[in-house]
């Protein structure tokens, strides 16, 4: 069976990019005849600074997250990634594989220093993509699901996979296809629809977090940055308009409709009677999930549990395969 990972950074609450762009296909994935691996990354979340207590708390409530979108832990490996050490120390050999013009040349790295001393950022961070392909490779996984954002992270795994297996001589690691799929694979922010929604974004009101009650998705959605037009019959229409094309797009994406059917039910309307239908939608969709995360979080010891499990299964698999690497590299096994 194809084997699946993905993971997702308990930086921060989750958004509903995330639950669009990655979350709701984890659990679609599941025994769709693949195996799926999920993962909190929260070695990559340190690459910018995090409260320690904090940092529990989201890793706790992202799992919560996990589970409350339909990812079930006994159909699927769920766990945080430092309870498995094979990922940081497969890194270090693709540290060592990798070069540093690629990861110069990272939209994300140049995202999160611009306008900012570079010379201030963390070894980690610019090390980011390093760490990601380590994570997928340690599994072999084949599949990818995520967001449009991660497409050039996935671009530069094969980069590594390829020249680790041409500097020695291998054919070791697969080559990893991307899965970027669904009508909402970029769900931009609500107050600029040329930035990606990002649960780092200063702004409370440039997303809708999983945690957000009714009466706060409700005003976010009528408070989003929109244009005075009315909703084109066809795509087209929506071409040159970045906010209008969001709210559409999350639209169809939370009603699993295509975008020429949601146009085909509001075209001619203005925003004035779009934005209600669509908070209407968010909070039909999104209470259940919010709801189940309180109950899930009302018992920490359990999701302590759950991810240690997952993590023993994990290791399971990513062991073998890091040791088969280190003695490819020429490092002595003796023990
Ligand atoms: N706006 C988005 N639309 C669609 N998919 C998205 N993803 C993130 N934002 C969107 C997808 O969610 C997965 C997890 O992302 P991540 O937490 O590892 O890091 P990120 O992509 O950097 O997400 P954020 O929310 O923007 O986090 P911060 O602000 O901490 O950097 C990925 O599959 C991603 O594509």
């Amino acid at each position: 069976t194809p084997r699946v990972f993905s993971g997702i950074q308990p930086s921060g609450g989750l958004t509903l990019g995330n639950y669009l762009g990655a979350l709701k296909r984890f659990a679609e994935m599941q025994g769709d005849g693949f195996e799926t691996i999920y993962c909190l990354v929260d070695l990559h979340a340190i690459t910018v600074w995090q409260e320690p207590e904090k940092l529990r708390h989201q890793t706790r409530e992202a799992a919560a997250a996990f589970m409350a979108s339909g990812v079930d832990p006994s159909r699927s490996i769920l766990f945080n990634q430092s309870q498995v050490s094979a990922h940081s120390e497969l890194a270090w050999v693709f540290n060592c594989v990798a070069r540093m013009g690629w990861m110069g040349r990272m939209t994300q790295w140049k995202d999160k220093t611009a306008g900012k001393n570079a010379e201030n950022a963390s070894l980690g961070l610019f090390a980011y993509p390093s760490l990601m392909a380590a994570d997928i490779l340690v599994y072999h996984a084949t599949h990818v699901p995520v967001g449009e954002d991660q497409k050039q992270h996935l671009e530069l795994t094969r980069d590594i996979a390829a020249k680790f297996n041409h500097d020695y001589g291998t054919d070791f690691f697969p080559i990893t296809e991307p899965v970027i799929e669904g009508t909402a694979t970029r769900v931009m922010s609500l107050r600029d629809g040329s930035k990606k929604m990002s649960k780092s974004d200063p702004s409370d009101m440039s997303r809708i977090n999983l945690t957000d009650d009714a009466d706060t998705i409700a005003q976010k959605i009528r408070k989003a940055r929109t244009d005075p037009e009315v909703l084109p019959d066809t795509p087209d229409g929506l071409a040159e308009r970045p906010e209008a094309r969001n709210l559409v797009n999350i639209f169809a994406a939370l009603s699993g409709s295509s975008v020429e059917e949601v146009l085909a039910d509001y075209a001619g309307q203005g925003f004035g009677a779009f934005k209600p239908a669509l908070a209407e939608l968010a909070v039909e969709k999104l209470a259940p999930i919010s709801g189940e995360m309180t109950r899930l979080m009302s018992d920490p010891a359990e999701i302590d549990r759950i991810l240690g499990d997952g993590a023993d299964k994990a290791e399971a698999i990513a062991q073998p395969i890091l040791d088969k690497t280190l003695e490819i590299t020429g490092m002595i096994r003796s023990r």
